[in-house]
């Protein structure tokens, strides 16, 4: 992850919480939509997730003074199917409609075994873990998807078709433990750790992405230009594919083409499709499961240089709350404006 350079302040999470939400309301947003984003924000910055936390907050707000996302967005939640729940998010945030349809989404999951909520209408700017880490939390196992705006080209091509189309993978574990959640972008790096390497004036890596020449290039601000590449060629490509089909596909939500088509340029998150399917393992019949993960776990955490996925953040999880989040006083200070209590 990326290390903010310049001058730094540390907030405690409840001063993080506190300014997000004042930033919000004073953008539009009404209570439920503002704690609700405020949530995913303060999770993030807990977990040193420099990309989705704070540094996402100008965004949010510039999409509600934009009139693009409703601030009093009241998302709806309908079981379309034993084991199908359908959200629709009202032209909102994504974090109200994600909490308010995960309830059904648990039920529909304990009925069936398996379940899906796709959800519509709804902007999402965040980290995909916290969507899918409560349900882990409840013994599930848990996945999520999102596309975004055209940001990443086909295997081969050089024009955006593709969100950075992030998913993720929650799996509980034994004793009270925290869930191995994994989560990344099917791109080679988040878009938005590629804006923070251009913010920090850091070079990001071969394959990263193409300037607007279609060549390959380690300047950030010409990645932004140009496309963002998929992980690992072909492969991740296909990944990125089926992560528009089942987020944007299933839901009738945007492609991410569709949603650049829409976008006003703002600087905000557009509206899209998401997806999230959670299994119970009771329902499987496997009632050694939770051991044999954990056999699992051990043996490769036997290995020395290896970790789980996560791991990085639930060590920040046990740190940050007590030392604080150390962002960039100007980000900070950005939040205050729109907040009005700079
Ligand atoms: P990273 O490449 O930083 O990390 C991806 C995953 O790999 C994480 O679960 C990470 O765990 C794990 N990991 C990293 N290194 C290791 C290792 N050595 N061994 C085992 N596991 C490892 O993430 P991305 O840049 O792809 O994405 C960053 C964030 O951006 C994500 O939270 C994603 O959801 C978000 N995003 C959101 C989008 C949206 O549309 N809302 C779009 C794209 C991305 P750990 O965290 O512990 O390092
Ligand atoms: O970091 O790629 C990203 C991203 C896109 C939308 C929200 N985050």
């Amino acid at each position: 992850m990326s290390t903010p350079v310049g001058e730094t302040v540390a907030l405690s999470l409840d001063e993080v919480r506190s300014m997000t939400i004042a930033a919000l309301n004073a953008s539009g947003a009404d209570r439920a939509n503002a704690e609700a984003v405020a949530d995913v924000v303060t999770r993030a910055e807990r977990d040193g997730c420099a990309s989705h936390g704070v540094f996402r907050v100008p965004g949010y707000c510039k999409a509600l003074i934009a009139g693009d996302s409703k601030g009093d967005a009241k998302p709806t939640v309908e079981r379309r199917a034993p084991g199908v729940v359908f959200v629709d998010g009202d032209r909102g945030l994504a974090p109200l409609p994600m909490a308010l349809g995960r309830p059904m989404l648990v039920q529909a999951a304990r009925e069936n075994g398996i379940a899906s909520m796709a959800i519509r209408n709804s902007a999402h700017f965040a980290a995909l873990w916290p969507d899918v880490e409560p349900l882990a939390q409840q013994g599930l196992l848990a996945m999520s998807y999102v596309n975004s705006r055209a940001f990443v080209a086909p295997a081969g091509g050089t024009k955006a078709v593709y969100g950075t189309n992030p998913m993720s993978f929650a799996c509980p574990r034994r004793d009270g433990k925290a869930p191995m959640v994994w989560d990344q972008a099917s791109s080679a790096a988040a878009r938005g750790e590629i804006m923070i390497a251009a913010r920090d004036g850091h070079s990001v890596p071969e394959g990263f992405g193409l300037g607007p020449d279609g060549q390959p290039t380690t300047d950030p601000n010409q990645v932004l230009e140009g496309v963002l590449l998929a992980f690992g060629g072909y492969k991740g490509a296909g990944i990125a594919m089926m992560v528009e089909i089942l987020a944007a596909g299933l839901s009738g939500g945007e492609l991410s083409y569709e949603a650049d088509e829409q976008y006003t340029g703002h600087g905000g998150p557009t509206h899209n499709g998401h997806l999230v399917i959670a299994m119970d393992p009771s329902a499987f019949g496997a009632d050694t499961f939770i051991d044999r993960i954990e056999s699992l776990f051990e043996r490769i955490l036997d290995d020395e240089g290896a970790r789980l996925p996560g791991d990085r953040r639930l060590a920040n999880r046990a740190r940050i709350p007590k030392e604080g989040a150390v962002l960039p006083a100007k980000l900070v200070a950005e939040v205050r404006a729109l907040a009005g209590t700079a």
